[in-house]
């Protein structure tokens, strides 16, 4: 309950973000669904949108908020998204919810990243959650023996295929102390489409909800 409230007030500080006609990218999650509503009334004010999943898709359209294709648009003026933890460095580990290449693609390309998290998502050190990696299937077996060697146990997600067609391994007993080198090292292995690390291209702007009020981290 009070993660829920701490999410709500995540959101809500990011809405000052929103500019009128502002190209907006739109991540995914339980946090970003709270945005989504909370984004209904300014519909009108939004320029172009894009979205990272099909999930945030149809709860776009379902508050009168249609989404256009990456390819159609520059460079987003801001992309607002969640994770699963953050650092005071605003390093990020994502994928919870399996949309971490979308949102990756859709952070790449956005000029602001500002995430939205509860207090309970702020770690000293990224890795106690289990770090997802969006895998191509045939290569699943030989990625899964490469985490093995970086020291992780991978889990294949059962049943869970992604937006793009790829299955995930949740990578379990990291403890990634050097988060840019470790997601370079990840992009380097044959077979692996992306890693839940967001640390070359982390948040620029970390909105933490807490009991208090709305921390901000930021550069
Ligand atoms: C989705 O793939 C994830 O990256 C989410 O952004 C992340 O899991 C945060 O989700 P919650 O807001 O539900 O915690």
């Amino acid at each position: 309950m009070t993660e829920d409230t701490n999410k709500r007030r995540a959101a809500t500080a990011a809405l000052s973000y929103i500019k009128d006609g502002i190209a907006l990218g739109v991540g995914t999650g339980s946090t970003v669904d709270i945005l989504i509503e909370l984004l209904q009334p300014l519909a009108a004010k939004l320029g172009q949108v894009v979205s990272s999943s099909e999930r945030s898709t149809r709860r776009l359209a379902d508050v009168g908020i249609r989404t256009v294709d990456l390819g159609s648009v520059g460079d987003l003026d801001l992309y607002i998204d969640g994770a699963d933890e953050a650092t005071k460095h605003r390093h990020l580990l994502k994928g919870g919810g399996g949309a971490l290449t979308r949102e990756k693609i859709v952070a790449a390309a956005s000029r602001r990243f500002v995430c939205i998290v509860d207090e309970t998502k702020l770690v000293p050190t990224l890795g106690r959650f289990p770090l997802p990696v969006e895998v191509i299937p045939m290569a699943q077996a030989y990625v899964a023996r490469q985490m093995v060697k970086a020291g992780g146990q991978p889990i294949w997600r059962e049943g869970f295929v992604t937006d793009n067609g790829n299955v995930i391994l949740d990578v379990r007993g990291l403890t990634i102390l050097n988060p840019v080198e470790f997601e370079g090292e990840l992009n380097q292995i044959t077979g692996v489409v992306t890693s839940g690390l967001f640390a070359r291209r982390g948040a620029d702007v970390l909105l933490l909800g807490t009991a208090d009020g709305v921390q901000t981290l930021k550069r």
